[in-house]
C-alpha cells in the first residue's frame, strides 16, 4: 500500500533520490513560495512517478496542513506553462460542473496553489520549474488492486473523470506532449534509436526486438480508426494508472483521479488501456520476475463494469469495437517506450539501474502476451457488457 499522489519526475535519466539531489533548504524555500505565509514543517520525497520530482510539504495550517510540490520535468514537458494552463481550464470546468450538478457521492478535484505573486508556477534561478497542488486529505492510493470491488471503484473513477469533461470541447486544451500515445510514432522513434544504439544486444533485448517486429503492422490500429473517423478525438487524462486514483481512507470509495499533467486531446481508449494494463497486472509494473506477469480478467471485468456504469451514456458502438485492441495496445506501447529508452541509454524515464527500462519493457511485453492469449475471454466479457 502506498500513500502517494503520483505524478511524474526529475531531469531526464536521473535516479530517484530527488530530496538529496535538490537539497532540503532549497526545497523549503521553494515550498514557501506556495505556502501563503504558513511555516513549512517538513518536505519529504513523495510517490513513485517516472518523470517529475514530487514532494509532500507539511505546513502549520489547520485547514490545509499538506500540499504536493513538484518540479516539472521540462525535458518532457517543454512548455510547462501550457501544462498549467490546461490544468486550470480543466479544474475550473469540473468545479463549475460539480457545483451546478453535484454527484451523489464525494468527488474531489485537486487545486492548483498560487505563489505570493499569484502565479501558477515558480521558476527558480537555475531555471527549474515548480508548481504546487492541494493534497486530498483523508485519501490514499494503491499500486495494486486488492479485489473486484476495488477494481469497480477504479473503473467508476475513470468513467466519472471522462464524464465530467465530456462537455468541454477538446480544442480548449493545448497539446502539451506531442505524439503522446500515438503508437506508430513511438515505433518510428524506436527504429531511429535502434539504428544507432550502442547497447549490448543480449538475449532479452533480442527477444524484445522480435516482440516489436511481430506487432509492428498492427500497432497503428487506433490511429487508423481515428483517421477513419471511427473514434472521435476527446479529452483524456493520459495517465490514469491505478495508483493515480485516490480512495477515501474511511469509506474505501474512489474520490479523485490525480496527476493532471497529460489531460489533453486524445482517445478515451488510451485511458481505458492504461487503466487496465496497470490495474489488471497484480504483480505490478516494477517487478523483476517478468516471466510471472499475467493479466487478470476478473479485475478487467470489474474495472470495465465500474467504467461503463458511467460511460455507457457516451460510448458509441465503434468505441466498444476497439476496446480489446486498446487493452492490448497500451501495454505493448509502454513496453515499446521502455525498450526504446533502454536502447537510447535511459534518457526519458527515471531509472534505478542500467537495465531498469529493459526489465520494465519485458514486464509490459509479458502482459501483452497474456492479454493476447486471453483474447476470447476478454472479448466475450466486453460483449456481455455492451
Ligand atoms: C510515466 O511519471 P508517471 O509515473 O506519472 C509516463 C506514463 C507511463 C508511466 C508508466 C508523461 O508516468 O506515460 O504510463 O510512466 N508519463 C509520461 O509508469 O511519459
Ligand atoms: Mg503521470
Amino acid at each position: 500500500m502506498t500513500h502517494h499522489q503520483t505524478t511524474d519526475q526529475t531531469p531526464v535519466g536521473q535516479s530517484s533520490n530527488c530530496l538529496s539531489a535538490v537539497g532540503v533548504a532549497k526545497l523549503q524555500r521553494i515550498a514557501a513560495q506556495f505556502s501563503s505565509g504558513a511555516d513549512i514543517t517538513a518536505v519529504e520525497a513523495f510517490g513513485s512517478g517516472n518523470i517529475n520530482d514530487t514532494f509532500l510539504v507539511t505546513v502549520k495550517n489547520i485547514s490545509q496542513p499538506r500540499f504536493v510540490l513538484q518540479r516539472i520535468n521540462t525535458h518532457v514537458f517543454r512548455q510547462p506553462q501550457l501544462v498549467m494552463q490546461n490544468m486550470s481550464i480543466f479544474t475550473c470546468h469540473v468545479r463549475d460542473r460539480l457545483q451546478r450538478s453535484p454527484l451523489a457521492r464525494r468527488w474531489e478535484v485537486p487545486r492548483v496553489l498560487l505563489t505570493h505573486e499569484g502565479d501558477d508556477h515558480w521558476i527558480e534561478s537555475d531555471e527549474s520549474v515548480w508548481r504546487a497542488i492541494s493534497f486530498i486529505e483523508g485519501s490514499e492510493s494503491f499500486d495494486a488492486m486488492h479485489d473486484v470491488d476495488h477494481a469497480r471503484e477504479v473503473g467508476y473513477a475513470l468513467g466519472t473523470f471522462h464524464s465530467l469533461i465530456s462537455d468541454l470541447p477538446p480544442d480548449q486544451l493545448a497539446d502539451t506532449l506531442e505524439g503522446f500515445h500515438i503508437t506508430p510514432r513511438y515505433l518510428q522513434h524506436y527504429e531511429q534509436v535502434l539504428a544507432t544504439t550502442t547497447v549490448n544486444l543480449s538475449s532479452e533485448v533480442t527477444y524484445g526486438l522480435q516482440f516489436v517486429r511481430d506487432r509492428a503492422e498492427w500497432c497503428s490500429v487506433l490511429e487508423h480508426a481515428k483517421a477513419g473517423g471511427k473514434l472521435p478525438l476527446r479529452l483524456m487524462h493520459g495517465d490514469p494508472k491505478v495508483n493515480n486514483v485516490m480512495f477515501d481512507c474511511s469509506t474505501g470509495k474512489a474520490v479523485s483521479v490525480i496527476d493532471l499533467d497529460t489531460v489533453k486531446p486524445g482517445l478515451v481508449h488510451y485511458d481505458i488501456g492504461d487503466c487496465l494494463r496497470s490495474g489488471c497486472n497484480p504483480i505490478g509494473e516494477e517487478t523483476e520476475q517478468w516471466e510471472t506477469v499475467y493479466f487478470e480478467p476478473d479485475l478487467c471485468q470489474g474495472i470495465l463494469q465500474g467504467y461503463l456504469s458511467v460511460a455507457k451514456a457516451f460510448l458509441t458502438n465503434h468505441d466498444y469495437d476497439y476496446l480489446f485492441d486498446a487493452i492490448r495496445l497500451i501495454a505493448f506501447e509502454l513496453g515499446l517506450r521502455f525498450l526504446t529508452d533502454h536502447l537510447a541509454g535511459n534518457v526519458y524515464f527515471k531509472v534505478k539501474h542500467r537495465d531498469h527500462n529493459l526489465m520494465r519493457a519485458l514486464v509490459q511485453f509479458q502482459l501483452t502476451q497474456s492479454i493476447e492469449s486471453q483474447e476470447t475471454v476478454i472479448r466475450s466479457l466486453i460483449a456481455e457488457m455492451r
